[in-house]
């Protein structure tokens, strides 16, 4: 498919965020559903995270941070996606303090992914805008083992093209 990530599990390759997310879980026993209805849940807001969320958040934050002279009315469209998008999960986020289930899953795995990249990076001040969804990533920070994307990723920095 071209793309990361990757997980090379005994020499299997897997690919696609929301079905490596649903062997892990399924492999450990934890951050999963428990039943058809919370599968549905989950599945539900995987493929609305990857569509739509994460999606756009990546595509907005490459195109912002990490590409020269990017097309304004092109960020601009995709921007206003974004606000969108945080606009549905703020909503969502203000009736239940995790993303499905009640408690921590792998949704919320997956769609803090792109929040929790620096402001400078992603160009959104989610405290001052989105204050539901800066709590949540709050909750997910205190989680034992949380750790931030700088923290998991090794290697060398992009270039970043604006202040
Ligand atoms: N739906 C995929 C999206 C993954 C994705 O967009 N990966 C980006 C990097 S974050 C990529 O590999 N892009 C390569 C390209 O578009 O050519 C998933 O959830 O794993």
């Amino acid at each position: 498919m071209g793309e990361i990530p990757v997980l090379e599990v005994n020499g299997r390759k897997l690919t696609q965020t929301a079905p490596i997310l649903l062997q892990l879980a399924a492999q450990y026993e934890k951050f999963g559903a428990i039943n058809d209805e919370e599968t549905y849940e989950l599945l539900r807001w995987l493929f609305w995270d990857n569509q739509k969320l994460s999606g756009e958040m990546a595509t907005y934050r490459f195109l912002r941070t990490f590409t020269p002279q990017s097309d304004p009315a092109v960020l601009a469209w995709h921007l206003a996606r974004v606000k969108d998008f945080l606009g549905i999960l703020e909503q969502h986020l203000g009736a239940t303090p995790f993303v499905a289930c009640g408690r921590l899953t792998i949704a919320d795995m997956s769609m803090c992914a792109y929040l929790s990249y620096p402001e400078d990076e992603t160009g959104i001040d989610l405290t001052a805008s989105y204050p539901n969804i800066a709590a949540w990533l709050d909750r997910l920070a205190q989680v034992p083992g949380w750790k931030s994307p700088y923290e998991l990723l090794p290697g060398k920095r992009l270039q970043k093209w604006v202040a």
